[in-house]
């Protein structure tokens, strides 16, 4: 399977998120992704490719305009202040404020297009992240070209951003960015399988009046686990999205085989919908060892996973999201792959 990286995520790198009352280094850094990648030639599991630029059209299918011009301008408006360190959100509009008016000062800006203040933006944030989205893009374009998968080794993550909203180490969100992209190239139906242990708010948030994107998601129960709003059993899609939305919540301390039991009627609910292409959200923090989450799967389940997507015949395009355990994340998220192809 082909393999699409950009070097320029590099250029996102955030100092520190903020968890537990205190200012933390970053658990989203570049070394994500270059263990995935030696992962990925080590086991020689194919090609690697640079992204081709697909320039602001497929993001604005997704993002709103505002949101998209927040992005490419908060870190020239942060520095303008003489900041120099990460520019980080700290106040937001909730319930019985003004949440329609867009603000001009950045620090309301930041609060404004944010869920959280754990996703710091730095000089390089907007190259890095419209990169990634290139990478998920070029990734789709292989699958559509006929390919029976690719592998979109994307970085910063995506699934937490909404259409006008960063949040969760997300910024624009490529997987939807993709699966959008494979709608409007011709693909009738188009599922979207969330395997991340953080449930995909943000896709969820994007498709969720729509039946042409079936959104499955697989996560800790948000009653106890981050993105603590979004992802409970009883959100199921609206209006003419009813029932194209579906979440299987699980509590901490998972294990392997009541997660399978999860990933075996998500299929069959995916399987059900025939969707002409299938875009796997692939975030390996269910790893036992990952230190912010709190499931229990172990590297070789990982071969599994894959074997079970696979069998679902599709054409298939798997994006990168979440995975903190940093030593082991080559070895789980390739072993997706690896089981996928076996
Ligand atoms: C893409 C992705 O996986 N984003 C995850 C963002 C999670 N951010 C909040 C993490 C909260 C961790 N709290 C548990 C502390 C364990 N010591
Ligand atoms: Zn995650």
């Amino acid at each position: 399977m082909i393999t699409v990286y950009s070097e320029l995520h590099k250029l996102h790198h955030g100092r520190g998120e903020w968890m537990a009352g205190q200012l933390v280094p970053v658990f989203e850094m570049p070394r994500r992704a270059e263990i995935i990648l030696s992962r990925v030639q080590e086991v020689r599991l194919g090609e690697v490719i640079g992204p081709q630029e697909f320039g602001l059209d497929p993001i604005l299918r997704v993002h709103s305009p505002n949101y998209v011009r927040f992005l490419q301008t908060a870190w020239a408006e942060w520095s303008k202040l003489g900041r120099t360190h990460d520019a980080l959100p700290y106040a937001w509009p909730v319930r019985r404020m003004n949440q329609g008016l867009e603000p001009q000062q950045i620090d309301a800006r930041l609060g404004f297009f944010s869920f959280d203040a754990a996703s710091p933006i730095t000089p390089g944030t907007w190259t890095a992240v419209a990169s990634s989205a290139n990478v998920a893009l070029t990734a789709a374009e292989q699958v559509r070209g006929g390919s029976r998968a690719a592998f979109a080794l994307c970085r910063p993550p995506g699934h937490h951003a909404a259409q006008d909203y960063m949040g969760g180490y997300c910024f624009l969100n490529n997987a939807a960015i993709a699966a959008q992209y494979l709608r409007d190239q011709g693909a009738e139906r188009v599922a979207i399988l969330d395997v991340d242990y953080h449930h995909g708010n943000g896709t969820q948030a994007i498709f969720y009046p729509r039946a042409d994107v079936l959104v499955v998601n697989l996560h800790a129960d948000p009653r106890v686990e981050y993105p603590y709003f979004l992802g409970h059993a009883d959100e199921r899609g609206e209006g003419a999205g009813e029932g194209y939305t579906l979440n299987y919540p699980m509590p901490w301390g998972t294990e392997f085989p009541a997660w399978m039991e999860r990933l075996e009627h998500a299929c069959r609910q995916i399987q059900a919908y025939g969707p002409e292409v299938l875009v796997v959200s692939l975030g390996v923090d269910t790893f036992r060892g990952d230190p912010i989450s709190q499931f229990r799967l172990e590297s070789p389940d990982y071969l599994r996973v894959g074997e079970r997507i696979a069998r679902l015949g599709r054409p298939t395009l798997f994006v990168m999201e979440g995975g903190y355990a940093v030593e082991e994340i080559g070895l789980n998220a390739v072993n997706v792959l690896q089981g996928f192809e076996d």
